[in-house]
């Protein structure tokens, strides 16, 4: 198998395209930076090629300086995050160092600063004192300390600074952008367009102020040797006092088409970091809560926990006595400062007994309404149940006739609030189907939306890619076929109904799991079976060009589940193995097989084996963190004789991988949710054995 590795710019995208799809592929000879060499002499029908590429920037699209600066977490030394005017930016402190890091961390193909390019800026500054300049960044040779480019502001002026190197050793050329005022207390993007002697500068998206000089910018600006410096010029004279939003370079062209008109153009982005773009409350409701501290320019409650309304909304109340700092969401609490928690140990919280034994579990929270769970039970009637959390339990809310639901899946789009079931088995009626349910406000209930025709459905998975929304169905098999396709469908807004968009063969598919990485969007199948054996692939596909094209295939036993989690910057996929059976290799026991932990390598873009772990029948694994520490819980369901097995939670251990820190009893264990609410952090688990599901909360200390 021929490993590519491929470094995408402009020219060379469009292979991307043609070579995704041939599965048969051509060895190479050579390879350089954004060249592929195709060995033409050797090529060998049956090889199969493997095209992998690389996720750095492309010549042509943005380079974030800002997001390369500034961890993802934005949490760091010196750095500050202020919400403002209800947007975000950092604010960075003189005492600690600038943040900066070396240009050849943006200049990956060559160390050339590109000859024409625009520079986006959004920055807040309260005020300047006359005669006064603060720097936005600089680019500086280190040995020299040349500014090569530059940009600064004072009370009125817009200095574009940069290095030329036409006479002697070089000298600084300066281009002024005049009566402009930038400290006024506001949000404003900048867009600066360079092309040869013409400067242009575009601010809130009004017309440009347009410069043209005598000596053009370099042709060819050698950036060996230079470190990008984030508000400041490397020194403490002339630092950057305000907050900064947006930070990019666009190379190659003027970034004002891209980006302007705007509907806020005050806050018109082209890129920004991901931490700065979040909402106080994240609305994924099935995942970890995820929050960062930061500060705002909002009221901050003291003394014993004060009511939290629709009045309160996105104020912040801190409790002197716990240290906690807490967010109102409008309904409730959201604990904003859970660094410093530990995981001790989990405790019996609620034996929640269940009209039959449940399969998939759902946890999500309707604004302003409440945290709710969605069971996919195996009795038709009453059905699958909606609880709601009251009073610190989960209480039936709602039934729901279902026909052996595998799944819910909550989704949202735009206002609307959807909850889709995967029906495993037939209606009354001999019908297959899977049905989306509407959240009706004024009625407080779902109620059927959109029936879909599935085959023995086992999962949905529900995404969205540049606004548009998606649903994929795991079509599990058809009788006694289980190589059939699964289907992905488009949410069609015109007919506010969702149709079909692409049909993928699939191998009695289980899960599906959609995640992006940088900007690409992936989706991986969890393949089971295909008719004789486990022992099959499971697949990756990557959107390119308007649908999804095979990235990856992984050797996966009776696959269940797909998980991705983030450990700071590293991405992992863990596969729940469930069973491994193959006529040619019978297993003395073909249940207790390792599940497997991949994670994404870089520089051979591709998920690689990180870490293999013993289970028993595992149907799910479930990723959560408790303060700074990250776990993975996984759902073991049988060891080949029993359905009292252990289900095991790992915490994250750096070097070591994953280590088990707690066994816990459970039957035929199905699935695991995490969820938190203001009084603590919790997980639940299914049966698919026994009509009890078990609510279980995390103690920390
Ligand atoms: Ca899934
Ligand atoms: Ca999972
Ligand atoms: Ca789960």
């Amino acid at each position: 198998m021929a490993a590519l590795v491929f470094k995408p710019n402009a020219e060379n995208l469009q292979p991307i395209k043609t070579l995704m799809m041939s599965s048969t592929g051509f060895p190479f000879s050579k390879l350089e930076s954004s060249e592929i060499h195709i060995d033409i002499a050797q090529y060998d029908p049956a090889a199969y090629l493997t095209l992998m590429f690389n996720f750095s920037a492309t010549d042509l699209r943005p380079l974030d300086i800002l997001s390369e600066g500034v961890p993802s977490s934005g949490v760091q030394p010196g750095i500050r995050m202020v919400q403002v005017q209800g947007s975000r930016g950092f604010l960075f402190s003189t005492s600690v160092g600038p943040p900066s890091f070396p240009s050849s961390q943006l200049f990956i193909n060559c160390g050339l600063f590109p000859e024409e390019f625009s520079i986006v800026v959004t920055l807040k500054v309260t005020s300047i004192p006359p005669k006064k300049n603060e720097y936005i960044f600089t680019l500086i040779e280190e040995k020299s300390d040349n500014v090569l480019v530059g940009l600064r502001y004072s009370m009125n002026k817009l200095h574009f600074l940069f290095w030329s190197k036409d006479v002697f050793n070089g000298w600084q050329s300066r281009v002024t952008f005049r009566g402009i005022t930038l400290a006024d207390n506001r949000w404003h993007t900048l867009i600066m367009a360079v092309s040869g002697q013409s400067f242009s500068l575009t601010i809130d998206c009004n017309m440009s102020l347009d410069v043209v000089v005598s000596a053009p910018f370099p042709a060819s600006l050698n950036t060996y040797g230079s470190r990008f410096y984030i508000g400041s010029r490397k020194r403490l004279k002339g630092a950057f006092s305000g907050l900064l939003r947006q930070l990019v370079l666009l190379p190659g062209s003027d970034a004002t088409p891209r980006i302007c008109p705007s509907s806020n153009p005050k806050l018109a982005v082209l890129s920004i970091p991901t931490v700065l773009q979040e909402l106080p409350v994240k609305p994924e409701s099935n995942e970890v809560l995820v929050t960062y501290p930061y500060e705002a320019d909002m009221k901050v409650n003291l003394g014993v926990r004060p009511p939290c309304t629709k009045a309160e909304n996105a104020q912040f109340w801190f409790d002197a006595s716990r240290r906690g700092l807490y967010l109102c969401d409008g309904l409730q609490w959201i604990s904003m400062l859970e660094a410093k928690k530990r995981l001790d140990y989990v405790e019996e919280y609620q034996n929640l007994i269940t009209t039959s034994e449940t399969m998939g579990l759902e946890t999500f929270v309707i604004p302003k309404v409440g945290l709710f769970m969605a069971t996919a039970n195996r009795k038709t009637q009453p059905g699958s149940a909606i609880y709601k959390w009251t009073d610190g339990k989960f209480e039936p809310y709602q039934y729901i006739t279902t026909y052996q639901a595998q799944a819910w899946r909550y989704f949202t789009i735009g206002k609307k609030i959807f909850l889709a079931v995967a029906n495993f088995e037939q209606n009354e009626n001999s019908q297959e189907l899977s049905v989306i349910y509407k959240w009706n406000p004024k009625k407080q209930k779902f109620f059927v939306y959109q029936r879909i025709a599935t085959h023995s459905a086992r999962d949905w998975e529900s995404f969205q890619i540049g606004g548009e929304a998606f649903l994929v169905v795991a079509n599990h098999r058809q009788g006694d076929n289980h190589n059939i396709n699964s289907i992905i469908y488009k949410w069609n807004s015109r007919t506010a109904l969702f149709e079909i968009n692409q049909t993928i063969p699939t191998s009695g598919a289980y899960d599906w799991e959609f995640f992006t990485i940088g900007p690409y969007s992936f989706l991986v199948v969890a393949n089971t079976f295909n008719g004789t054996s486990t022992k099959i692939h499971s697949h990756i596909y990557i959107w390119l060009s308007g649908m999804f094209r095979l990235f990856q295939s992984i050797l996966t036993f009776g696959a269940a589940d797909w998980e991705v989690f983030h450990i700071g910057d590293r991405i992992f996929l863990a596969v729940a193995n469930s069973h491994s059976y193959d006529p040619r290799t019978l297993l003395h026991n073909s249940y207790s097989i390792n599940s497997t932990i991949y994670e994404l390598n870089i520089t051979a873009q591709m998920f690689v084996k990180f870490q293999d772990i013993l289970t028993f029948s595992a149907l799910d694994w479930e990723f959560f963190s408790v303060g700074e520490d990250s776990f993975l819980v996984v759902a073991n369901s049988f060891d080949g004789v029993s359905f009292s097995v252990n289900s095991v939670i790992y915490r994250w251990q750096g070097y070591e991988g994953f280590v088990a820190v707690h066994s816990l009893p459970t039957f035929g264990c199905r699935d695991w949710e995490a969820f938190n609410t203001t009084a603590g952090s919790y997980l639940i688990y299914s049966s698919a054995k026994e009509p009890i599901s078990k609510v279980l909360k995390l103690k920390t200390y």
